[in-house]
């Protein structure tokens, strides 16, 4: 497994536990709202397994608009600062530069923005200057209007090739390559037959050698997976053994990390694919 500069290594696939403090995100937006509770979020997935929490103010479900700076600074940093404190691994989850600049000071170890530092030109000289590892997601726009753009001819080899070219500019903006993760941003721009078909070529994501992050948790794709006859699928808190059954798949199939709303479940499938990798 490939190593990232600046974070512990794991001898596995790694277990990143999501807070989101937010009222309105995806899955569970509106239940760690107040820093106290999000703190204790944190610190719970943490005893559920996981190794990193990655800690967000702004929602990107689908169609949501931007919140603000002030407010997604209000939300964030007291709940890095109080999770670094306790010796939490963090990743802050943000799209803009100063939330990160200021995530960094109190004590997050990795940025992830889901626009790759396209959101914010200057994010990308804010993270290279931080020399933190950068998630670099694959984005093509904000979450309000993302939904016309999920239109590929193949979607494994665009995807990888904008991650590619999206990389190249992050170094050429000076982030260190050995610091970069990537991902293919599940749901974003992608309906779900994406989603599906990128999951099952992470060989093709692999190829661009950098560790891999992956995002399934509760996801639409999952819930149109399970959709009943009727077609009415499952609500976003009832996805989760679903998510642990990417998570075996993804850390089977040597991703460096899976981020999650539920840890336990994924913590033993990350465990099982390690055992499984090593009787291979
Ligand atoms: N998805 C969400 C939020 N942050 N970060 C990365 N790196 N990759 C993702 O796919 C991703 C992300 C949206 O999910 P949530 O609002 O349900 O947590």
């Amino acid at each position: 497994m490939s190593t990232l500069n600046g974070l512990p290594e794991w001898d596995r696939c790694a277990v990143m536990g999501v807070v989101n403090v937010t009222p309105d995100s995806f899955s569970d937006g509106g239940r760690w709202f107040d820093t106290t509770a999000a703190v204790k979020r944190g610190l719970d997935l943490v005893a559920d397994g996981a190794d990193l929490v990655d800690v967000g103010g702004e929602s990107t479900r689908p169609g949501a608009s931007r919140v603000d700076e002030e407010e997604e600074l209000r939300r964030v940093i007291p709940v890095v600062r109080g999770l670094a404190a306790e010796g939490v691994t963090v990743s802050v989850d943000t799209m803009r530069a100063s939330v990160a600049a200021r995530a960094v000071a109190a004590g997050a170890t990795l940025v992830n923005d889901v626009s790759g530092g396209l959101a914010d030109p200057e994010m990308v000289p804010a993270v290279a200057a931080a020399e933190v590892p950068f998630v670099v997601m694959h984005w093509r726009g904000f979450s309000a209007d993302m939904a016309g753009r999920a239109v590929y001819g193949d979607v494994v080899t665009e995807v990888v090739s904008e991650l590619r070219t999206r990389m190249e500019a992050v170094v050429a903006g000076g982030i260190a390559p050995e610091r970069i993760v990537i991902d293919p941003g599940l749901g974003f721009a992608k309906d779900a037959g994406h989603d599906l078909a990128l999951v099952a070529h992470l060989r093709e994501l692999h190829a661009l050698g950098r560790p891999l992050l992956i995002a399934a948790s509760r996801k639409r794709f999952l819930g149109h997976v399970l959709a009943g006859d009727e077609g009415a699928p499952p609500r976003a808190r009832e996805r989760d053994a679903a998510t642990a059954a990417v998570s075996a798949i993804a850390a089977y199939e040597g991703a460096w990390a899976v981020r999650v709303h539920e840890v336990r479940a994924t913590a033993d499938a990350v465990r099982v694919a390690r055992a499984v990798g090593a009787a291979r």
